[in-house]
């Protein structure tokens, strides 16, 4: 009959097992704290099964849109990997329809054409996921609120280390590249495994500044910034393709630089670019940054734009609506530190200069979006002019926050925060709240200094929320697992990189 799907009711399932004389066999009730419940012995598990028609008694179509209450209380021992809560098996086959699955802790069970239609519990995350034949679809996520940080994983690293870049290779993992000081043996490709970062590649870099990873179709790069020359003078820096053969990072392309600081790789219109930022040549800072142009028919990275930078540190794209921007850090002139650092639009075929900003030993942009509204922060490491008189301290200064304001069509000033020579920003979010972490290296006395997480509180901006002890921090970058969220930063000046957890409630 089709009449009754319309008036579907709660079914209470565990009833249909619980016959009303006595207990089926593997079923005994317990009580814990005054609560009553069944446990269920897993030993004979098909025992508790009934047919599914003793449901469907005036409709006999699975409803579209169900849900399932479970109340469950965990035991310290775990559950086996392939243990189901609850399933809903097709007649005379063993072939699972619907599957709840239940999981206390560990890695994400896998999820293949096997599992489709399977349900996962994470226990730890308080999250339900359905398995859609190749991923997992988050159902229902309890919102979460960071509570606290912990320290999670201490990284020793090959040397000293500028900037850090996580990355996800599709059905290969995760990973973090790290830009060390020393050639050998090199920059290293760390990949997650068990939950830590395990060396898996050695780089040889000259000064590594940061990596930037990027795909251009199913190809993937990986490009190093490169601040020296090597051992026979020459200066580049070098774009590495990810061999799925030999599952490693190859030399793909080399590409002239003058004491690299930064690369950025951006979409515009189908067309992939690549932007380096030169730092200077000698003692020249006042040099060209340039932009690189994807040609798909020689398979290789192509000048498409030069842009005067002065001591450029970094490069970020943003889009805003159909509009694309590239901001530049520009830190230092010859003289002054206190100069203006530029946000490019694109129009028309190129970039061509939107707004600037007046900075301070500018390292770096930061662009992040909270609702509608769009977020711009700079970085600032030092102020320093040689024709005025020597601050108190170079490095305890503001950085700030700009917002863009739609109808003047610019940033204007939103927030200033008191950093000490900061060199990075990193924007999270976790749950419904967002927030910002800044590197802070130096305070103009020691490197051993708090770097802090700003949470975001609408109308009072960013607040300090938690202050982290840091060595010499470079470089933030957040990054998630199915197991929770994770803060990883990086030294320039001791060879120990720390990951962070995010301790939620
Ligand atoms: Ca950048
Ligand atoms: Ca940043
Ligand atoms: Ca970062």
């Amino acid at each position: 009959g089709w009449d009754g799907c319309l008036y579907l009711r709660p079914l209470d399932i565990l009833s249909e097992v619980v016959p009303t004389t006595r207990l089926a066999h593997g079923m005994r009730v317990f009580q814990v704290e005054g609560v009553r419940g069944f446990q269920l012995a897993t030993s004979r598990p098909r025992a508790l099964g009934f047919p599914a028609s003793r449901l469907f008694i005036h409709c006999d179509r699975f409803p579209e849109e169900f849900s399932i209450i479970v109340t469950l209380r965990v035991l310290s021992v775990p559950a086996k990997r392939n243990e189901y809560v609850f399933t809903l098996m097709a007649e005379e086959s063993s072939s699972v329809l619907v599957g709840l699955r239940y999981v206390t802790l560990g890695s994400r069970p896998p999820c293949t054409k096997q599992e489709k239609a399977q349900f996962w519990f994470n226990a730890s995350r308080r999250g339900l996921y359905l398995c859609n034949g190749s991923t997992w679809i988050s159902m229902l996520e309890a919102k979460q609120r960071l509570d606290y940080v912990e320290e999670y994983q201490n990284l020793e690293t090959n040397s000293e280390t500028m900037g850090v870049e996580v990355f996800t290779i599709p059905k290969v993992g995760l990973f973090a590249a790290t830009a060390n000081r020393y050639t050998l043996p090199g920059s290293a490709i760390y990949k997650w495994i068990d939950g830590k970062f395990v060396p898996y590649q050695n780089i040889p870099t000259y000064q590594a500044q940061s990596w930037k990873y990027f795909t251009i179709g199913k190809k993937i790069f990986l490009a190093v910034a490169n601040f020296e020359q090597n051992e026979r003078g020459q200066e580049f820096s070098v774009i590495y393709k990810w061999s799925r053969r030999k599952e490693k990072f190859i030399t793909y392309q080399r590409i002239t630089t003058h004491s690299a600081r930064d690369w950025e790789a951006f979409v515009i219109e189908g067309e992939t670019f690549l932007a380096v930022v030169n730092h200077r040549e000698g003692n020249n800072h006042n040099i060209d940054s340039v932009i690189y142009r994807w040609n798909p028919r020689t398979g290789l990275f192509e000048t498409n734009q030069t842009i005067p930078t002065s001591g450029a540190y970094d490069w970020e794209f943003f889009t805003i609506g159909p509009y694309s921007f590239l901001a530049v850090a520009n830190t230092f002139n010859g003289t002054s530190t206190k100069i203006y650092s530029h946000i490019y639009i694109w129009l028309s075929g190129s970039f061509q200069l939107f707004q600037s900003i007046l900075t301070f030993g500018a390292a770096d942009w930061e662009v992040f979006h909270i609702g509608d509204r769009v977020f711009l922060a700079v970085a600032n490491s030092h102020s320093y002019d040689s024709r005025m008189p020597a601050p108190s301290n170079f490095y305890a200064i503001n950085s700030s926050i700009y917002e863009l304001n739609i109808t003047a069509q610019m940033f204007v000033k939103f927030q200033d925060l008191l950093t000490y020579s900061a060199l990075d920003w990193e924007f999270f979010s976790v749950g419904d709240d967002s927030f910002l972490v800044v590197a802070n290296s130096f305070d103009g006395f020691t490197f051993s200094i708090n770097s802090i997480i700003y949470r975001w509180q609408g109308y009072e901006g960013f607040v300090a929320a938690h202050h982290l002890p840091t060595v010499g921090c470079r470089d933030w970058e957040a990054f998630h697992t199915a197991e929770g969220s994770y803060l990883l930063y990086s030294s320039a000046k001791e060879p120990l990189s720390k990951v962070l957890k995010l301790k939620t409630t």
